[in-house]
């Protein structure tokens, strides 16, 4: 079973078509959509697909709020429904679906694909110069200070094999918002877990509001230098380890057979 997990805070305009483009693509996908009361009634849109269609699948927290939890929580509630590989993806559109086939097909010999901006053939349409300066200057900084072997640290457009997620220890994930996407990609790396990069075209949200805020940047650079302490500290045999297996096994990154859509 194959389980896409969606966080949702206001996506009710981007929903409804984001799940049609998903069951369109004839794969049996189960869309698992993490929602948390958005005032917009999101939910309310997912709930009425899921009473038709048993592939759609609702999981509404009413007393928690966060791009974190409800990351952790889909992923814990996507292994209870048996999941073998979990897509993790944003409802913005602006992790567009045509890549799943050549992502799910790029899993088959790793752990964890990474759809990645920032290896030849990916990039970001539709973007002001501004906001891609943020991604790049982002990965720079992630990938100097933590050493990390990929060069997309910060998309959470990314596949799982079950066995990753049981193995990173869910429960003691801690970062509320979008850090969580560094905070996993720490663990994931820390394991020594097999992994590869494959090239995607970010497009900017289709509909609604970015909740990019200065706060949020502030907040993923305190988690950057938590887990780097972390790292040196705790942590620093399994990352020798790791490091060792990525320099003798150096992630490769899939060819690209898509263009940019202009
Ligand atoms: N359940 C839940 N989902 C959230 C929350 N905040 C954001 N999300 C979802 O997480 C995904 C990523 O959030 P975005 O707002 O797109 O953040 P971003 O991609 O960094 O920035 P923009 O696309 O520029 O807005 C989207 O699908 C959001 O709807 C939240 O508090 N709870
Ligand atoms: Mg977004």
């Amino acid at each position: 079973m194959i389980v896409v997990m969606i966080p949702t805070y206001n996506e009710s305009q981007n929903i409804p078509l984001l799940i049609e483009e998903l069951l369109g693509l004839k794969l049996e996908l189960h869309i698992l959509v993490v929602d948390d009361c958005s005032p917009d009634g999101t939910y309310k849109i997912v709930e009425e697909y899921s009473k038709r269609n048993n592939f759609v699948h609702l999981l509404l927290r009413k007393n928690k709020r966060g791009r974190g939890s409800a990351g952790v929580d889909g992923f814990k509630k996507a292994l209870e429904m048996g999941a073998e590989i979990i897509i993790e993806m944003d409802a913005d559109f602006s992790h567009p679906t045509r890549y799943i086939p050549i992502l799910i097909e790029a899993l088959k010999d790793v752990d964890v694909v990474f759809a990645s901006r920032l290896v030849k053939g990916g990039g970001e349409v539709n973007r002001s110069f501004g906001r891609v300066a943020v991604t790049k200057g982002a990965n720079l900084l992630t990938r100097t200070i933590m050493r990390y072997p990929i060069h997309d640290c910060t998309a959470g457009y990314r596949l799982f094999r079950k066995k990753v997620l049981e193995k990173i220890e869910l429960d003691s994930l801690s970062a509320e918002g979008p850090a969580i996407v560094g905070e996993v990609l720490y663990r994931i790396i820390r394991e020594g877990f097999k992994v590869r990069e494959v090239p995607y075209i970010y497009e900017d949200r289709r509909f609604g509001q970015s909740s990019l805020r200065a706060s949020i940047l502030f907040d993923c650079l305190k988690w950057l230098i938590k887990l780097k302490f972390r790292q040196l500290f705790i942590d620093r045999e399994k990352f020798q380890k790791a490091q060792k297996f990525y320099s003798e096994n150096p992630p490769e990154s899939a060819e690209n057979p898509w263009s940019p859509r202009s």
